[in-house]
């Protein structure tokens, strides 16, 4: 197993690097940067973090072929790999349509986009003349003019049809998901699209891309997730929600509460414990090593930490370090 930790660059740049030269220290694996238009760029992010660590791996979690061609992407990686020292990982989801309709972006074809989009990058990564006439990416013999290095690619997914490509074509996969019964379903999905491409399962890295949060003090650690989970639950598809026992209407309700910035209804009830045991790994160091032992009974082979990763940030990474990874 292995382990992650998100940060989103909503902070300076110069706190991320600190945190994730703590993360290093504390023993994790990667460390994963979100990539949003409104938020700091995310290769200039990696770039800092590349110069301010020395093992811990580095990975855009996620980027997506929308705002960024697929040249560009596999320009932007390859610096990063070559200043990191050959630490990058790229992760490339569809992106996130509320954002593209921000832009003015249109989400057209966001599976076919995406694998077609890998399929390029791959091309550019191994340092090919790339020509390519697919239904949603075409180019006309564009090529790296330097060594970009091997990247892992890695998907951001969790549809069925996601999860198969994840299987069929990545590296790894992160699963916006924190809870055996998720996992139970995806691991399925990765195995069949693996299975049709010939490969072993084993060779996709399964990573929980989880809300967490931990402190000592669970309910502490409880209030510092509840409006992360308020938000997965509103945006959460009806068939996830009725996999937990969760009643879709709940839905419109806390989708209400945000759009009115009632964090108080949020706070004070909305957010049920069956949401929070759905939808977070969260509570004391055991509370978060059992789930992550379940977890990884069922096939999960990465932890990522994600938002909130604790009431604060610093404590809560040096506890999972202590706790947990050592
Ligand atoms: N999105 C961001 O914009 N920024 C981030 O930093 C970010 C981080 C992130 C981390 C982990 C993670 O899992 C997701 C993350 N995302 C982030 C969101 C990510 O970019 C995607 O939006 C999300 O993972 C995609 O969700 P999904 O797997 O449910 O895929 C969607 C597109 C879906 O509908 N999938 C269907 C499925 O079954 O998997 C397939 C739909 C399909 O087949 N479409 C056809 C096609 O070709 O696209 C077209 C069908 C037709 O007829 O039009």
């Amino acid at each position: 197993m292995t382990f992650g930790i998100e940060f989103v660059p909503s902070d300076p740049v110069l706190k991320i690097a600190h945190y994730a030269k703590l993360a290093e220290q504390q023993g994790f694996d990667n460390v994963w940067i979100t990539d949003h238009y409104n938020n700091r760029d995310v290769y200039s992010t990696l770039t800092v973090l590349a110069m301010n660590t020395n093992s811990i791996k580095l990975g855009t979690g996620v980027t997506n072929p929308y705002t960024r061609n697929a040249a560009v992407t596999a320009s932007s990686i390859g610096s990063v790999n070559e200043i990191s020292g050959g630490r990058a990982i790229l992760g490339l989801g569809p992106g996130d349509k509320a954002t593209f309709d921000a832009m003015g972006i249109s989400w057209d074809k966001p599976l076919t986009t995406t694998k077609e989009s890998i399929q390029a990058i791959r091309g550019f990564l191994a340092g090919e003349k790339v020509t390519q006439d697919g239904d949603m990416v075409k180019f006309g013999g564009a090529k790296m003019a330097f060594k970009t290095g091997d990247v892992p690619i890695y998907m951001g997914a969790q549809g069925p049809k996601m999860l198969e490509l994840a299987g069929e074509v990545s590296d790894g996969v992160l699963i916006n998901a924190s809870h055996p019964k998720d996992f139970e379903v995806a691991v399925k999905q990765i195995a069949a699209g693996a299975k049709k491409a010939g490969r072993d399962p084993k060779e996709v890295d399964v990573a929980a891309y989880a809300c967490f949060s931990i402190d000592k003090d669970a309910a502490k650690a409880k209030s510092a997730a509840q409006i992360v989970v308020a938000f997965i639950v509103a945006g959460s598809p009806d068939m996830v929600l009725e996999r937990h026992g969760i009643d879709p209407a709940a839905k419109a309700d806390i989708g209400g509460a945000i759009a009115k910035g009632d964090f108080g209804a949020l706070m004070g009830g909305m957010v049920t414990d069956d949401m929070m045991d759905a939808f977070s790994i969260c509570g004391t160091p055991d509370d978060c090593k059992a789930r992550i032992n379940e977890l990884l009974d069922i096939g999960v082979t990465q932890i990522v930490a994600g938002s909130p990763i604790g009431p604060n940030k610093e404590k809560a990474i040096k506890l999972i370090g202590k706790e947990i990874i050592g």
